[in-house]
């Protein structure tokens, strides 16, 4: 949108403060390039679909059984995206699209599956997992009796020391999947360890969604009992959660989610949600999917160059994760020095971490949304420069013209 259009708008004639803030994030994403691993550029037509009018619709229920009128629209809407979603993620018996972010999709299902005080397993936040698969601070740890599992030495998970607690602890469910895990996870030796132990499989694919979904990186589809995902990260959609479900759990999750997690579904959003699926159907978004790995393998090679550590040494899909515990810095003062040269980056734990969450010894790095603004390996090569340079010491300031170089170069779409 141009400045004039921006000015005669109905939010900036009606209340300048508010469309004043949204026009500075509008400059702040054109003038940064983002590397935190969970964050992406969703496209125009995802965030018109979602600005529009059904915002306005109460559709609680489901397509066709709705506890209001003039629903029809909405069940058209839903309706596409469960087609569109089943198309993606091909094996899936249901799709239920009405989940407002991973967070909750997790704890449905996880009530649809084990009950409340049902016995749960997953990885720890600190090893990589996600606060919602048990962590003691998220409801999941609290309602559920949750045992974690970690990570090797080497920042692998140890299936093993999966199988050993799975047979001590018998959940109900075990849980793969992580928000800071960069390696290929085997889901078929998970589904073999839940078959074992009859428990129930829940894959939380929030992170990889569109690796999976472009035939990129193996999928737990038919593996795993439910998948759930986010849509606003590798898949490029926009904000909110999604649930994947074989036929002998549908109905439980589908009533966990409605009436039991949430009230009337966010339309607008599910209209997104169809959108970018539409979008991740079409041609090009397996290059972009195997192009957000290639310039994720690059740019962990290009900061091994730096002499910096990886946790794992490498990278399979989208992040890469930056052990600092060599050098003098720590993942907080990183960040902040990063942000002053330009670039939107994560404090994150490292297995084993010795520092607290708010400050930690890593930094997790991610290529999504530098990839949708168009990288290709020099401008990785520049963007692992400058983390190098800030790793060593060097000043922001010597870094911000060349990032905003690079971000002139490839804007936002
Ligand atoms: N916020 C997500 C992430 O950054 O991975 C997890 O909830």
């Amino acid at each position: 949108m141009s400045h004039d259009e921006a000015s005669s708008s109905p939010l900036h004639r009606q209340d300048p403060e508010v469309a004043g803030w949204l026009q500075r994030e509008d400059r702040r994403q054109r003038t940064t390039l983002t590397l935190i691993a969970s964050e992406n550029h969703c496209s125009a037509a995802v965030r018109e679909a979602c600005g529009s009018r059904i915002t306005d619709k109460y559709a609680e229920g489901y397509p066709g059984r709705r506890y209001y009128a003039g629903c029809e629209i909405a069940d058209g809407i839903e309706d596409l995206a469960r087609q569109r979603a089943l198309q993606l993620f091909a094996g899936a018996d249901t799709a239920n699209v009405q989940p407002h972010s991973g967070t909750s999709a997790n704890l449905e299902a996880l009530l649809a599956l084990a009950g409340p005080n049902g016995r749960i397993v997953g990885m720890s936040l600190k090893a990589g997992g996600h606060l919602s698969h048990g962590h003691h601070k998220s409801h999941t740890g609290v309602v559920f009796d949750a045992k974690q599992y970690g990570v090797d030495d080497r920042g692998l998970i140890d299936l093993d020391e999966v199988r050993d607690l799975v047979r001590e602890h018998r959940p109900q469910v075990l849980i793969a999947g992580g928000s800071s895990y960069c390696r290929i996870i085997d889901y078929a030796a998970f589904g073999e360890i839940a078959r074992e132990f009859e428990a129930y499989l829940l894959c939380d694919i929030a992170h990889p969604a569109g690796l999976i979904a472009a035939g990129v990186l193996p999928s737990p589809v038919g593996v795993a009992d439910v998948v759930t995902m986010t849509t606003h990260k590798t898949l490029r959609g926009p904000r909110g959660g999604l649930i994947l479900a074989q036929e002998r759990v549908v109905k439980d999750i589908n009533s966990s989610v409605f009436p039991g997690g949430q009230g009337g579904p966010l339309v607008q959003q599910i209209a997104g949600k169809a959108v970018a699926f539409g979008e991740a159907l079409q041609p090009g978004f397996k290059a972009y999917q195997q192009q957000v790995v290639d310039n994720a393998r690059w740019l962990a090679e290009c900061l091994v160059g730096h002499d910096l550590d990886l946790v794992t040494g490498g990278t399979d899909n989208h992040i890469v994760l930056v052990d600092l515990r060599k050098t003098e810095m720590t993942g907080a003062v990183i960040e902040e020095r990063a942000l002053a040269a330009g670039l939107a980056v994560n404090k994150n734990a490292v297995p084993g971490d010795p520092r607290p969450p708010m400050v930690t010894s890593g930094l997790r790095l991610g290529t999504p949304a530098i990839t949708t603004r168009g990288f290709d390996r020099d401008a990785i090569k520049a963007v692992a420069d400058v983390i190098g340079g800030l790793v060593r010491g060097e000043d922001p300031e010597k870094f911000k013209t060349r990032v905003q170089e690079l971000c002139e170069a490839h804007p936002l779409p």
